[in-house]
């Protein structure tokens, strides 16, 4: 029982691979699954974050994971060494489950000392998918590279860990207080938070009413986390009917799906648009809830262009009617954004991929929208960013209108022009050959403004690294930047979110004034410049592939 707990020291030796990619630490379920690999990584956390000496003496966790395979294991795992480590409460969301979003929400509302968030995010779930841990700060968000840094070090360094002997697991269905060997454990509604943060930023009574005029909707939850999230807002409160919310039960494999909302892999939510039972709208979420793709009838928004649509029109939301303090996009973004920005005159910023390098632009006010390629949008409201938010604004936005999303994106591209952009993904390809093209690459980088590939001609090349101009911390080796003469740019890097092998991407674009000029099919429009990208970098000798695994 509880009472009777008693902390235990364990004695252990450091693992090898225990260090944080662009969104905490992930690996192969498996891996995590080995003995003392979670709680050594735990333990690093707690070292760093807790106060020396007393360890989380007196401290508040917010913990919850996106429900896949070994979440309900890890959480009973973390929370008898938080209690060991003397912390004084942790919220949890009912069942372990807390949306990536919601975690953020949670953490913010309740003034949390940060939280443990179990998640892989679109990564296949399983006993054979992946795994995955991080540690978000008291601000809501990831944890600076300063952090991750250091608790990588201290998982090199580590001897012991500290968790309870002897105690039960605790049964988390029911929400309430409870007691873990002298630590007060909150269950909480998972949605609850996260629902009265939606409600103050949007005009909720404008979306009932867009329902109620026969508006349809489809939101595919992919059987992840954000089910019942979507259920909760869309369905229960804002009247979409019954069934709007497809795949709404989260399940510890996904249903064996790759809860990666984009073209490829949430394909029969883009069929359904492309057929004669298109809804008005659709969207997907992904493993985690941070993720969003929208979809209009007979169209696909590209994440980049959802960013400079929601930056030029978000002032039709209640919560952003005072304007933007201005928009921070990841490098690979197109620069979509930028142009809206730039006619507004509010702030830009181009950030390293993953969302930690955003907080200290959002902790500052510097920035109130910031989004990634990867169909990451979000806003000061949280410091993660936010699927179901997304589809809020989205929907905010369209309640105003009364436009089309094909409408409101034709209307977009006439006025700023069209940044026709694609992502070719060469998955687990071998890290040797992966790294040697970006070793390669770099090699060249000084050379190759002035020549031409396939028609293009390369104006300027670089090794892009970020200056943060908040806290002065610099990032580089953030990705190769090859822009051209014409307008389109290309850029490389490595993946590291993946967890076998190498993921190399390849993000191209190109600007187009008069978008009618270049067809409506971005593979094809980009043809030149995925060509002088395969050129440049010799991706087919390298990787011996011809095509990309993924196109998105
Ligand atoms: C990918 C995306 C990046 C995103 C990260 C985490 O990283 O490219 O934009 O921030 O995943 O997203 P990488 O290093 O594999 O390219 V999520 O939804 O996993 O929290
Ligand atoms: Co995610």
């Amino acid at each position: 029982m509880p009472a009777a707990a008693t902390v235990k020291t364990v004695e252990t030796t450091p693992i090898e691979g225990q260090k944080p990619g662009t969104s905490g630490l992930r690996k192969q379920t498996r891996v995590f699954m080995q003995p003392d690999f979670l709680e050594n990584y735990v333990q690093a956390i707690f070292d760093v974050i807790g106060n020396p000496g007393n360890e989380l003496a007196g401290m508040t966790l917010a913990l919850g994971g996106d429900g896949r395979y070994f979440n309900d294991r890890a959480i009973q795992v973390i929370l008898k060494m938080a209690a060991a480590n003397g912390a004084a409460r942790v919220l949890v969301g009912r069942d372990g489950i807390l949306s990536t979003p919601a975690a953020s929400a949670v953490i913010r509302a309740r003034k949390t000392d940060g939280g443990l968030i179990l998640s892989a995010s679109h990564n296949p779930a399983g006993e054979d998918g992946d795994f995955g841990l991080k540690y978000n700060i008291p601000a809501g968000g990831p944890a600076p590279e300063a952090i991750t840094e250091a608790i990588y070090r201290r998982t090199q360094e580590i001897t012991t860990y500290r968790i309870l002997d002897e105690a039960d697991d605790l049964d988390l269905s029911a929400l309430g207080e409870t007691t873990l060997g002298g630590m007060t454990v909150e269950i909480i509604d998972p949605v609850a938070i996260y629902a009265g943060v939606m409600r103050d930023l949007f005009d909720f009574d404008a979306l009932r009413a867009l329902f109620k005029s026969g508006f349809t909707l489809r939101f595919d939850a992919m059987h992840a986390v954000t089910g019942p999230y979507a259920k909760a807002i869309l369905e229960d409160e804002l009247g979409a009917p019954a069934g709007s919310v497809m795949n709404a039960t989260p399940l510890p494999d996904f249903g064996g799906g790759h809860p990666d909302p984009n073209p490829v892999w949430a394909k029969p939510l883009l069929d359904l648009v492309m057929g004669p039972d298109a809804p008005d709208f659709a969207a997907a979420s992904d493993g985690d809830g941070d993720r969003n793709m929208i979809l209009g009838r007979g169209v696909y928004v590209t994440p980049s262009d959802s960013l400079a649509v929601l930056t030029a029109n978000a002032p039709l939301a209640p919560g952003y009617a005072k304007g933007l303090a201005g928009v921070a996009r990841s490098m690979p973004t197109s620069r979509a954004a930028d142009r809206v920005a730039k006619r507004l005159g509010i702030n830009t910023f181009e950030t390293p991929t993953g969302w930690k390098f955003f907080g200290n632009l959002l902790d500052a006010g510097l920035v109130t929208l910031c989004g990634e390629e990867s169909a990451g949008t979000g806003s000061d409201h949280v410091r993660e960013k936010d699927g179901l938010w997304a589809v809020l604004l989205w929907l905010n936005i369209l309640a105003e209108r009364r436009e089309s999303v094909a409408g409101i994106l034709q209307a977009h591209w006439r006025e700023y022009g069209r940044d026709y952009y694609t992502r070719h993904d060469y998955e687990g390809v071998d890290k040797a050959a992966a790294e040697a093209l970006m070793d390669e690459l770099h090699q060249q980088l000084a050379a190759l403004p002035g020549k031409s590939f396939g028609g293009l001609t390369v104006s300027a090349a670089d090794d892009f690294a970020y200056d943060d101009p908040v806290d002065g911390s610099r990032a580089t080796g953030q990705g190769i930047r090859i822009f051209f003469q014409e307008n389109a740019r290309a850029v490389f890097r490595l993946s590291g979110t993946g967890t076998v092998g190498a993921t190399l991407r390849v993000y191209l674009e190109r600007f187009e004034d008069d978008p009618a000029r270049l067809g409506d099919d971005p593979q094809e429009a980009l043809a030149a410049v995925i060509k002088a990208a395969g050129e440049i970098a010799g991706i087919a000798a390298h990787l011996g592939r011809e095509e990309p695994d993924v196109r998105t």
